[in-house]
């Protein structure tokens, strides 16, 4: 690693498979800006994992894992500075603030460009520069979209190859001139001649911009996560959002599921819960042992690219190959997919490092290990945590695994064509106020609920947490464009729908997290959200019953299979009430959102809102 300081331009030397010479171009322009020492162009090969995986264990970045406990896997351990995503260092640089709206942090492109060149400049030196091919989607499919991520990050490069179609192959897709997104990634940490490195270089500057008139992405800074994994967040959900609404389809932050009853009715639905709300434990969740015949697979655990078909029915892909899920948390009772799919080819980050070479975060399992290093290096005890309150694993530790390990993953998972969406359901985490279940009675009054979504911050993000903000459609930090003209974009769609005679998605809000007057959740969640998914699809199928309140439709404790589980209605009621208080409350921050929104807020939303508050104080 300790090289000396390059003095000219490394040499691009692309391979012969690279046909493309305005792909060649930029990689030469950016080399001549970042100046790194060399330049490595990916295959994707298994090859070519394994060797830069054990480069980052010389260097210290990676550790290991015991091959008997945790076959071909990894642990490693970011600076303790560099573990979120940092929404307040996340920019939108359209040419007019009006189109990355009061939500986004904005900055005019050729300032942000003034901004940013200095730091690129040179950003690379000493490191070596990965060019990394992608594809967001099956490769070759008509939904699907490429993107190159150049960066200085090795780590990058590995868990790109979990989380995307990353190789060779992109190349023959691109050709001599597909389009592609480019990305460019630097940790922001050149090396001087003879300077050592460091396990997990970053900056404490930190910028993650996005043009999206000119579709670039540059992140600068970090090396964690949605920060530096630049297929993620950056190209699937907030350059992809604005590719949608120009070109009428939705990129969202989805999980996909496929629910199938005894009698072999299947249904797909896409489900929006914000960051650390378990997202990927539904969408591999085992339904309980009563529910015989009933099964859950996967198509996606965090994104769906949606499009309209010519039957006028949405068909969504998930455009991730891979799972970046949190740690904590997940166990074999919580999620026992999970626990199988991160049994051996995984790459886990910030998690705790256990004496016999294996890993653990809290939850876990139910007794701790006695000792272990936790993910800052320092001796972890349980005697240790109890004392100073230090945590095994990072709260937003994670792991990295490939799509395929999972046992449930659904037949169509990688079908081009994707699959139906019979319903979407969107979700926060919020302790009181929003009922377990609501069904939406039309298009216009779903989006109602998905715009003015509120949720309790998690780790997922740098900042407090806990506190209840407003996350339209749990794509807060996500929308590439005003949020105003993403809801229009979203009416638009229902009008889209009912136009060509097919028949609209239902819409559902769900709360899994509302608690008692101690704090604790009433609500068992995991496999027995099951109980409301069942529900779901007796309603799309006509058979479902329910009572219309204020807001829509909600089931009465009738209305769900209770079998195995002791849920008395008094519980019931806790968790499905209505407090008129809380909910005049909340419709005032419904209508603080929607003032902060006021620019192209469709007139629907806020007549909804009006009706909403009638009925209420009637
Ligand atoms: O953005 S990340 O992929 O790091 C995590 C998340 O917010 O879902
Ligand atoms: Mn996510």
């Amino acid at each position: 690693m300790n090289q000396p300081i390059m003095k000219g331009v490394a040499a691009i030397n692309p391979p012969a498979y690279v046909k493309q010479q305005k792909l060649i171009n930029w990689v030469a322009d950016m080399a001549a800006l970042t100046k790194p020492e060399s330049i490595y162009w990916c295959d994707g090969s298994e090859e070519e994992y394994d060797r830069l995986c054990a480069e980052m264990v010389a260097s210290g970045t990676m550790k290991k894992l015991n091959e008997a406990k945790r076959p071909n896997s990894y642990l490693a351990c970011s600076d303790p500075s560099d573990v979120a995503r940092v929404e307040d260092r996340t920019y939108i640089c359209s040419a007019k603030k009006e189109d990355a709206g009061p939500t986004n942090n904005w900055m005019e492109p050729s300032e942000m460009r003034a901004t940013l060149n200095p730091l690129f400049d040179g950003c690379m030196q000493g490191r070596t520069m990965y060019v990394v091919p992608f594809s967001m989607g099956p490769l070759g499919s008509h939904i699907a979209h490429i993107g190159v991520e150049l960066s200085d990050s090795p780590y990058v490069a590995v868990n790109m190859r979990i989380m995307t179609r990353m190789g060779k192959a992109v190349y023959d897709v691109l050709g001599t001139d597909g389009a592609f997104v480019p990305c460019v990634h630097t940790v922001g940490a050149p090396l001087a001649a003879g300077q050592k490195d460091v396990a997990w270089p970053c900056n404490a500057t930190k910028y993650i911009v996005h043009y999206p008139e000119t579709r670039e992405i540059w992140s600068y800074g970090s090396g964690y996560g949605g920060n530096a994994l630049l297929g993620k967040k950056c190209f699937a959900l907030r350059i992809a959002s604005t590719m949608g609404r120009d070109q009428g389809w939705l990129a969202e932050h989805m999980l996909i599921l496929g629910v199938e009853s005894p009698e072999g009715k299947k249904h797909y639905i896409a489900a929006a819960f914000p960051s650390a709300c378990g997202k990927t434990n539904f969408s591999m969740l085992i339904p309980p042992a009563t529910f015989g015949g009933w099964k859950v697979t996967t198509i996606g655990d965090d994104i769906a690219w949606i499009k309209p078909h010519s039957d006028g029915r949405l068909y969504a892909i998930n455009p991730e190959a891979g799972y970046f899920g949190v740690a904590p948390g997940t166990n074999e009772k919580t999620n026992f997919n999970c626990m199988a799919s991160v049994r051996g080819n995984t790459i886990f980050t910030n998690v705790g490092l256990t004496d016999d070479g294996d890993v653990w975060w809290e939850g876990m399992t139910k007794e701790a290990p006695a000792h272990l290093i936790d993910w800052q290096g320092k001796d972890w005890s349980p005697e240790i945590a109890k004392e100073t309150g230090r945590k095994a694993a990072h709260p937003n530790s994670r792991f990295t695994v490939a799509a395929t390990q999972n046992p449930v993953l659904d037949a169509a998972w990688d079908d081009p064509a994707g699959v139906p969406i019979s319903a979407f359901i969107f979700g926060g985490r919020r302790s009181t106020t929003v009922p377990l279940v609501t069904e939406a009675r039309n298009w216009v009054e779903g989006v109602y609920m998905a715009a003015t979504m509120g949720s309790e911050t998690t780790a997922a993000a740098v900042g407090q947490m806990g506190v209840v903000r407003r996350d339209p459609f749990a794509m807060l930090p996500f929308t590439g464009y005003n949020v105003s003209d993403y809801f229009q974009h979203w009416l638009d769609m229902g009008k889209k729908i009912e136009a060509s005679g097919a028949v609209q998605p239902s819409i559902y809000c769900v709360n899994w997290f509302r608690t008692d007057d101690n704090g604790k959740f009433v609500w068992p969640g995991f496999g027995d959200n099951m109980r409301v998914l069942k529900w779901m699809l007796e309603r799309i199928e006509g058979s479902g019953k329910g009572v219309e309140n204020i807001f829509g439709v909600t089931p009465e404790f009738s209305d769900l299979t209770w079998d195995g589980l002791d849920f008395s209605q008094q519980q019931f009621d806790t968790i499905t009430s209505i407090d008129k208080a809380a909910w005049e409350a909340e419709l005032k921050l419904h209508a603080e959102l929607f003032e902060k929104l006021e620019y192209h807020l469709p007139v629907e939303l806020e007549a909804t809102r009006v009706a909403l508050e009638k009925r209420l104080a009637s």
